[in-house]
């Protein structure tokens, strides 16, 4: 496939795709985050049964190196103040009354390259993001649809995990693998897991552990994620289902090119953009996956808060499941 010959988003999404824009105001920047209400939350606290606490949040600097995506870098700590700061002949270091010593960080950080949420605002075509703000809107820093509003609001809802790399009998799925909204269903039916409205979707590929299996040549040799994968009935499904948030174990949530159109992240466009599907990435499901597997439970309560980071296109969080 050329790039001459591969569709535009426009032109595979069409001009009837399904737009949630103004159903929330002319000035949202929450989205389907807007679904997930205080009934919602009471809701997903009934699924809290045997006092289990799972953080699906990947370590930032792991000696493997972070999973992210090409183009981006994984953290670079510095520690600025360590013991060795108050060595003799040392100048730097600050002295208190009392003689406290204390160790500093500093790090330089993609907001995508770790466990984040994606803001709203942080994909497009056409020169306009969620909610029909203008693309420009984006220069210099997210104006609008920033990571902001999610940070300051948090999530909380029941949260279902469906299993797909289990489903398939396999340890992860494959480059390049796909799934549908109809395999959703599927490995649902099979967990004994009733998908219900409004419910904050999470899907296992095992495709972290795939990353931290191999070296990192292996990993991005011919990058391309498994995942789910566009057509517009999957769209209406996410629609008409009114999923608040998609968290997967994978850096972009979907199938990397379209298969057959070979357009790049369509869903990042239809679902986010369009729909305003909120997109929580990188997450560590395996510990999560193992406890539902054992006990045949996988709903539970799914919370979380990106930092909030002013204008931010995205931002490292820490999801915390109770069950
Ligand atoms: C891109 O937008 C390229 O990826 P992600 O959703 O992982 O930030």
């Amino acid at each position: 496939m050329t790039a001459e010959t591969v569709p535009t988003m426009h032109e595979l999404l069409g001009e009837d795709t399904p737009k949630n824009w103004g159903k929330w105001g002319d000035d949202d920047e929450l989205g389907a985050l807007n679904y997930l209400d205080a009934s919602q939350v009471l809701r997903g606290v009934q699924y809290v049964k045997s006092g289990e606490v799972f953080t699906l949040q990947i370590p930032m600097g792991h000696p493997h190196g972070d999973p992210v995506f090409p183009g981006r870098q994984s953290i670079k700590r510095e520690n600025v103040l360590d013991e060795s700061s108050w060595d003799p002949g040392k100048e730097s270091a600050p002295e208190f009354p009392g003689g406290l010593h204390y160790s500093d960080d500093k790090a330089e950080i993609f907001l995508q390259g770790s466990t984040q949420y994606d803001a709203l605002g942080h994909v497009w075509y056409d020169g306009q993001i969620w909610n029909g703000y203008d693309a420009r809107s984006t220069v210099g820093g997210n104006k609008k649809a920033s990571v902001q509003p999610i940070a300051e609001r948090g999530v909380a809802g029941r949260g279902v995990l469906i299993d797909m790399a289990r489903h398939r009998g396999k340890k992860w799925l494959d480059k390049g693998e796909t799934f549908d909204h109809n395999d959703l269903e599927e490995a649902a039916k099979a967990q004994g897991v009733e998908l219900e409205q409004r419910d904050i979707l999470l899907i296992r590929t095992g495709f972290l552990t795939y990353f931290y299996s191999v070296p990192n040549e292996e990993f991005y040799d011919g990058f391309m994620e498994p995942g789910l994968t566009y057509s517009r009935e999957l769209v209406d499904w996410f629609n008409d289902r009114e999923i608040p948030n998609l968290v997967t174990d994978t850096i972009a949530n979907e199938v990397t090119y379209e298969p057959k159109s070979g357009v790049a992240l369509p869903l990042h466009c239809a679902l986010m953009r369009n729909l305003g599907v909120v997109l929580t990435e990188i997450c560590d499901l395996d510990k999560l996956a193992e406890a539902c597997a054992a006990d045949g439970r996988w709903d539970f309560l799914y919370t979380a808060a990106p930092l909030n980071i002013v204008e931010g296109t995205g931002a490292p969080v820490n999801p915390v499941v109770l069950r």
